[in-house]
């Protein structure tokens, strides 16, 4: 520390070099191993800044465009939850299994706008959601109004509307 405050001096002159030298001697810590440990303190601290204002701008950003529609109702009941709801065209929307399961999303190819390929949006009919917490993500970007249901629940009414704006 005797060297880096020696170097930092020539660049002062008079009575205000020896006010900023009394004032930098007075802050070097008595023990070496105390400035390293400061340092990496203080540099852990603004990693962490930055990355939660990264994850609550993502947040804000994923809410922006995107929309959640739950799998099964949590009172156990066999609905998709909202069953009828907007999104934007492009937006996101995440089908999410709730309770009820197994569950699937299979868009209707006579209830979605012409020249839209319904095996493209939908899962694969064998396939289906099984665990707690698993997705299904489709975006639409035709305009108009999509029907879905749930295979193993449409006749229990797990039947669903998404219009695209
Ligand atoms: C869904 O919402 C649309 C637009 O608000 C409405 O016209 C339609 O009747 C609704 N369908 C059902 C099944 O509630
Ligand atoms: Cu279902």
């Amino acid at each position: 520390m005797a060297a880096v405050t020696s170097i930092a001096i020539p660049s002062f002159s008079g009575l205000k070099a020896n006010a900023i030298k009394v004032n930098a001697i007075a802050k070097v810590p008595t023990s070496t191993s105390q400035l390293p440990r400061l340092c990496v303190r203080a540099s852990l601290k603004d990693v962490g800044v930055a990355v939660v204002a990264t994850a609550a701008s993502a947040m804000l950003a994923s809410n922006a465009m995107a929309v959640e529609v739950l799998l099964g109702a949590s009172d156990g009941g066999l609905a998709f939850v909202p069953n009828n709801f907007s999104v934007s065209a492009g937006e996101t929307i995440t089908f999410k299994n709730n309770a009820g399961f197994p569950h699937n999303v299979i868009f209707d190819e006579d209830e979605i706008p012409s020249g839209v390929d319904a095996a493209k949006i939908s899962m694969p009919e064998e396939d289906l959601l099984n665990a707690p917490g698993e997705t299904y993500s489709v975006t639409l970007d035709a305009k108009g109004t999509y029907k879905f249901y749930c295979s193993p629940h449409a006749g229990a009414g797990m039947v669903g509307q998404v219009t695209v704006n």
